[in-house]
């Protein structure tokens, strides 16, 4: 099954309120889309790459601009059976995981709807439900926290990831911990604090927290390790992990003990797994990440959350935590703080086209 056509398109999408983190916010999505067509099939999947570089160096443009003019002209072509050797034409390209990884993934859902199985299937995925949490901005004041918070438990979510900063940590997640006693939270700091900060880092360890994300530098290994030492709270890395080799540093160091893998973020499914099976390996959990993803980018989160190593809940929401209606149908939807893996073939949800096409705004074709 050869690769016949690739189509990139760009559709902008509002999420229903402002989503800030620590090093900056975004509420308009320029969501990347990406088919690929072989012997009437189709494969699709989302660029994760935000508007700024404000969570990794790749943008919506940079990453339009690695797709069109260095990758998707090397796809045509090229044979999709073993979508973990799709990148192997272009690995003279260093760095832009986010770009690999749209082309990647939809290599997966495209071999996976070629056998008629589900995405999950393929990935050697073993759950039909997966655990599913949810991730707070960072808001203005505690009173809208609080109510936030309170509609997301009442919705069900298995645990609450909420954003913190410097000025808006230890007093507010205090509150939250005071009000929610029971709640399973965690924190995540996106790179706002540093091994200067560890008086203050130390005083997390009374707020029983299942972890805290990604608190120091996403290039600074060594000061987890040493942040990690002092600490009881679990470490848990995000920005930090690109690849395996990231991985077998932080290990070798002891920087995290839980790894948050957003496939977009590491270059696709096939390091994904592998960062999966090495903690695994290490019996050391991991979770799926969000990237604040449509249903596309969302089928592919859940897919690999169905891999027996993703035993915490991940950033996987429902559609409706995000959008005032999204591009899938049936939308994601999540009960009893679970979400249901999608048996069909491929990432297992129908895409709303007319829309998709009247919303986008452009559209390259490669054949
Ligand atoms: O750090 O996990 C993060 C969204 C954009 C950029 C970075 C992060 C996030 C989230 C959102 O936390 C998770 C989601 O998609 O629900
Ligand atoms: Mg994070």
């Amino acid at each position: 099954m050869k690769i016949e056509r690739a189509v990139l398109r760009e559709i902008p999408l509002r999420l229903k309120e402002f989503f800030e983190i620590s090093s900056g916010g975004q509420q308009d999505r320029r969501i990347l889309l990406l088919t690929l067509f072989a012997e009437g099939l189709e494969g699709w999947s989302e660029c994760v790459a935000s508007e700024d570089p404000s969570y990794a160096y790749e943008t919506t443009e940079t990453a339009w601009h690695l797709l069109t003019d260095h990758i998707l002209p090397e796809m045509i072509g090229r044979e999709a059976n073993a979508p973990e050797k799709l990148l192997d034409p272009v690995r003279w390209v260093r760095g832009h995981p986010m770009a690999k990884a749209a082309v990647e993934m939809a290599g997966w859902d495209l071999a996976a709807r070629a056998e008629g199985i589900s995405l999950s299937k393929k990935l050697r995925g073993e759950r039909e439900y997966v655990p599913v949490g949810v991730s707070v901005g960072l808001k203005p004041t505690d009173a809208e926290l609080h109510d936030q918070v309170q509609g997301y438990i009442e919705e069900g979510y298995a645990r609450v990831k909420i954003k913190i900063k410097p000025g808006r940590d230890i007093e507010m997640l205090a509150g939250l911990r005071e009000r929610f006693p029971d709640t399973a939270f965690m924190a995540d700091a996106n790179s706002a604090y540093s091994l200067s900060d560890i008086d203050r880092l130390k005083e997390f360890d009374a707020l029983g927290l299942t972890m805290i994300e990604q608190p120091l530098s996403y290039s600074d290994f060594l000061d987890h390790a040493r942040l990690q030492e002092q600490i009881e709270t679990p470490v848990c890395l995000d920005e930090s992990i690109k690849s395996v080799g990231d991985l077998a540093l932080a290990l070798h160091l002891g920087s995290c003990r839980i790894v948050n893998i957003k496939p977009g973020r590491v270059g696709g499914f096939a390091v994904s797994r592998a960062i999966h099976d090495t903690m695994r390996s290490a019996g050391l959990p991991v979770w799926c990440g969000g990237m604040l993803e449509s249903g596309v980018g969302r089928a592919h989160n859940v897919a690999l959350a169905s891999l027996p190593g993703f035993t915490l809940p991940g950033d996987i929401s429902a559609s409706r935590r995000y959008w005032d209606r999204d591009i899938v149908s049936p939308e994601f939807e999540i009960e009893d703080g679970v979400m249901k893996v999608p048996s069909g073939p491929g990432i297992g949800v129908d895409l709303d086209l007319d829309r998709i096409q009247s919303l986008t705004v452009r559209e390259a074709s490669f054949s």
